[in-house]
């Protein structure tokens, strides 16, 4: 009997990895999608799987739609990856972001409570659970302290997660994930903002990019290293909560210092504050400059993470550096330009 997986929010980036994975691991797999969304599932077509999932559509805040769809499917695993992921929009919409990320998973946790059937469930948790907390490495005892209506939304539906573990004995875990990118990442995300504008600069398609904070500080990984620790995870007996990164931080400045040696634009930075910006050597042109529209009322400006943990008690490490990860994405979006 094949083993069955749910994944929640399958037409996002770690949806359509894990779904990848997941197949390769000889799982029937099911994806939920929400009924009103736009259905996209351009994802799952870069990856050649679109026709190897079933989907399901699923209203997550509705508790009779969660019950009906898994109580249907019976699925071994569930991967509640479905949320309002952007952080900058979580300002401007607060009830909709705890809605979808909070009350969602309370409803997957009750199903389980009454089902007889053993499900193992991963919850997605981040670092923006952790705010501003610490200039340091962050692990499994930092104190969250979140710094955005999504922070908020991802604290509390981690303590869930620890609640029904222990006071029901459900088989339920949370992945403190720190950033994660690819060529599928949205281009509302900073680092695929960056090379889709830069490449698209490159290529005389644009003259000019702006950026918000430019000196906060982010862990990035490769989302199909992190999948892969997710299922990792649920492999375990005993469920626990882990973090998830590589262990070193770059600014965002770094991150487009990086993209544009990797395109090959000779740039410098003149200027502070606000009035900071980027130059094109080649014909002196600015290109990139700071706009306040990019600041989020509240940033986090350090996050750093320390994974030993999963080293040791899953034996995952992220295997893909800045560099290379800058590379894919650069070359992904370089293709997409010359086929237009
Ligand atoms: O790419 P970002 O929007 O990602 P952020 O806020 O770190 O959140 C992502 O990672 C989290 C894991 O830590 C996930 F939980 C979350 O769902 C999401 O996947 O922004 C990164 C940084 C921020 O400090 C932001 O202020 O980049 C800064 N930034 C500067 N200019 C910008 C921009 N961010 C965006 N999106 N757009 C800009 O123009």
């Amino acid at each position: 009997m094949k083993r069955k997986a749910l994944i929640t929010g399958i037409m996002g980036q770690d949806g359509a990895y894990l779904a990848k994975f997941l197949l390769s691991k000889k799982y029937k797999v099911y994806g939920s999608y929400r009924r009103n969304s736009n259905y996209e599932n351009n994802r799952l077509r870069k990856l050649g799987i679109e026709n190897k999932i079933e989907l399901i559509d699923l209203e997550i805040n509705e508790f009779a739609s969660v019950n009906y769809v898994i109580n249907k499917i019976k699925p071994d695993e569930i991967y509640n990856l479905a949320a309002m992921s952007f952080v900058a929009s979580s300002f401007e919409q607060p009830l909709y972001t705890i809605h979808t990320n909070f009350f969602a998973l309370l409803n997957i946790l009750e199903v389980m409570k009454n089902s007889k059937k053993k499900i193992s469930l991963y919850q997605a948790s981040t670092s923006e659970m952790f705010g501003n907390e610490t200039q340091k490495s962050i692990d499994e005892n930092t104190n969250f302290d979140p710094a955005s209506p999504y922070g908020v939304s991802k604290v509390g539906s981690h303590y869930l997660v620890k609640l029904y573990r222990k006071a029901y004995n459900l088989h339920c875990c949370s992945g403190i994930l720190f950033n994660h990118e690819s060529p599928l990442r949205g281009e509302e995300f900073v680092t695929k903002k960056i090379v889709k504008q830069l490449s698209e600069i490159l290529n005389n398609k644009r003259k000019i990019m702006y950026l918000g904070n430019i000196y906060a500080k982010r862990d990035w990984g490769f989302a199909p290293d992190y999948v892969e620790a997710m299922w990792k995870m649920l492999q375990l007996k005993k469920k626990d909560d882990f973090v998830i990164g590589t262990g070193i931080c770059y600014t965002i400045k770094d991150f487009v210092n990086l993209t544009c040696k990797y395109l090959k634009l000779n740039t410098k930075w003149v200027g502070k504050g606000i009035n900071e910006k980027c130059i094109n050597l080649k014909n002196n042109k600015t290109i990139i400059k700071i706009s306040k529209k990019f600041y989020r009322p509240l940033d986090v400006n350090h996050l750093k993470s320390n994974p030993a943990k999963a080293k040791k008690q899953l034996n995952w490490k992220a295997n893909t550096n800045l560099k290379t990860l800058i590379k894919k994405m650069c070359d992904d979006q370089n293709l997409f330009i010359s086929l237009k």
